[in-house]
């Protein structure tokens, strides 16, 4: 339990890596706590390809989530890049957030790929807390009990908690739990700052999300977002965006029947671009077939991947 007066002892604060398999919630757990939109969610896997960073300020406490791409065994550049920085982020982290979809362990119970993220971050000496994401999809309350003997059965964890990152649930207890866990250290960042992430990034973030959102199949893995200028004007701000895809075909997947698709994504994204923006913009976006982008180191680089 965490003691009503845990802030007395002086400032707490620290980093406390989000992780877990693809598409548990790590994302929209990290934005809930943070209490804005940080990082992008999306129904496809994989949709967080690199660490981002979220700030939650409190009471005499400084948390800076690290949202992690989903882990697991790499298969290509990207994705041995993304696991290089799962790996990365629970070296440096002070806690840290082991997400597990609760859906789907009333389905088929803990599978391989849980049980592979758990003995990674059993191999820190960092303090674990477990959280059983998306409780609000179980149909009874009582089916959670034996889930969370499951999950505490995968290793040493400090507490476990049954959460909705989507709904809220138990989100205030877990963040207090996470604050009393933090050790005495400095404010790392300025009090109004929600994330040091590259504004160039988060737009191209924005971007690919509406497109995950857009698209099916195969292709939601093919593209990566580049924003290649941004020309601010008098009331009015151009945001130039290229939406790579990996072949001809899923170029015209994403553009669409004349140009349906990509006008989709464009409006969608906007809004959210006009928002961080805090101005009007206009968005132009072209799709480039870049063959094999995902090898490519260089590529990856230049996307901060
Ligand atoms: N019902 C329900 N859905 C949730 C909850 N949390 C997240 N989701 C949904 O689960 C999907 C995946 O969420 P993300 O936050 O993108 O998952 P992630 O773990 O970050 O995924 P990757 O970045 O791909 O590893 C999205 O469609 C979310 O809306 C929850 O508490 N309840
Ligand atoms: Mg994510």
């Amino acid at each position: 339990m965490i003691p009503d007066d845990f802030t007395e002892g002086g400032f707490r604060s620290g980093f406390i890596a989000v992780v877990g398999r693809p598409n548990v919630g790590k994302s929209t757990l990290m934005n809930r706590l943070v209490g804005d939109k940080v990082s992008i969610t999306s129904p496809r896997a994989q949709t967080t390809r690199s660490p981002v960073r979220g700030v939650r300020n409190g009471d005499g406490y400084q948390a800076v989530f690290v949202d992690t791409p989903g882990s697991q065994k790499p298969r290509d550049t990207l994705r041995g890049r993304m696991q290089e920085q799962v790996v990365e982020s629970l070296s440096e982290a002070d806690v840290i957030l082991l997400v597990l979809d609760a859906a789907d362990l009333i389905g088929s119970g803990v599978g391989s790929g849980d049980r592979y993220v758990a003995r990674l971050v059993s191999a820190t000496d960092t303090p674990v807390i477990a959280c059983l994401n998306k409780a609000d999809l179980l149909e009874k309350q009582e089916d959670a009990l034996p889930l969370v003997d499951e999950v505490m059965g995968l290793g040493e964890w400090r507490e476990t908690f049954l959460v909705s990152a989507s709904r809220g649930l138990n989100a205030e207890p877990l963040m207090r739990a996470v604050a009393g866990m933090l050790p005495e250290g400095p404010r790392y960042f300025p009090d109004d700052l929600k994330t040091d992430y590259p504004e160039s990034l988060i737009l191209a973030e924005y971007v690919r999300e509406k497109a995950l959102s857009a698209l099916r199949e195969e292709v939601p893995h093919a593209i990566a977002v580049e924003i290649e200028e941004v020309e601010r004007g008098e009331g009015r701000t151009v945001v130039y965006a290229i939406i790579h895809v990996e072949r001809t075909s899923q170029r015209m997947i994403v553009l669409g029947k004349n140009g349906r698709t990509i006008k989709q994504i464009g409006s969608e994204a906007r809004r959210d671009v006009e928002r961080l923006l805090g101005t009007s913009i206009y968005l132009d976006l072209k799709v480039k077939v870049s063959p094999g982008w995902r090898s490519d180191r260089g590529f990856l680089e230049r996307l901060g991947l």
